[in-house]
């Protein structure tokens, strides 16, 4: 694993949030982007070599309206950086840990993703990810 590439914050109203974050971090949102497959819109801020991910659902079936049905808003994943996606996969794979779907999926920022079950990593949802080149 590489870094932290992002942390993402499960919330209901976007536009609201973005605007506390900015007052927070006292920097601008540098990126706004629906995830269609994912049924999210997302905002994006930077901190340092990190990101924050603001996630709002686009639709009641998405994992984010799920999540916020079930808990308040708050962390919804942390997402580490790797050089090589499908590889890691397989390593983690084989350490015992759940990937949430076969293969890689294309998803914001420009990035493959894949995500690990929380219950194998004490209940934190876990993204890996690798930038499009
Ligand atoms: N962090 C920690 N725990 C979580 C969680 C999260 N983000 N989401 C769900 N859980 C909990 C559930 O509350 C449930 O807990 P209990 O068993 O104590 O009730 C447990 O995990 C298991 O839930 P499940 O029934 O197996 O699955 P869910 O239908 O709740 O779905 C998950 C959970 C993680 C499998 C699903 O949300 C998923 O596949 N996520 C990956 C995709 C995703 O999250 N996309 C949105 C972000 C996209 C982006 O970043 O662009």
């Amino acid at each position: 694993m590489l870094k932290i590439d992002h942390i993402g914050i499960a919330v209901h109203d976007l536009d609201a949030a973005v605007a506390r974050y900015q007052k927070l971090l006292n920097c601008t949102c540098h990126k706004i982007e629906e995830v269609t497959s994912e049924q999210v819109k997302t905002a994006f801020f930077a901190v340092g070599e990190s990101k924050i991910e603001l996630l709002a659902a686009t639709s009641s079936e998405s994992a984010i309206a799920k999540f916020l049905s079930k808990k308040p808003e708050g962390m919804h994943h942390i997402a580490f950086e790797v050089t090589d996606i499908y590889k890691e996969i397989e390593r983690l794979k084989a350490e015992g840990f759940t990937p949430l779907s076969d293969a890689p999926k294309k998803g914001a920022d420009n990035k493959l993703i894949c995500f690990f079950h929380p219950k194998d990593t004490n209940g934190v949802l876990i993204e890996i990810c690798q930038s499009i080149v």
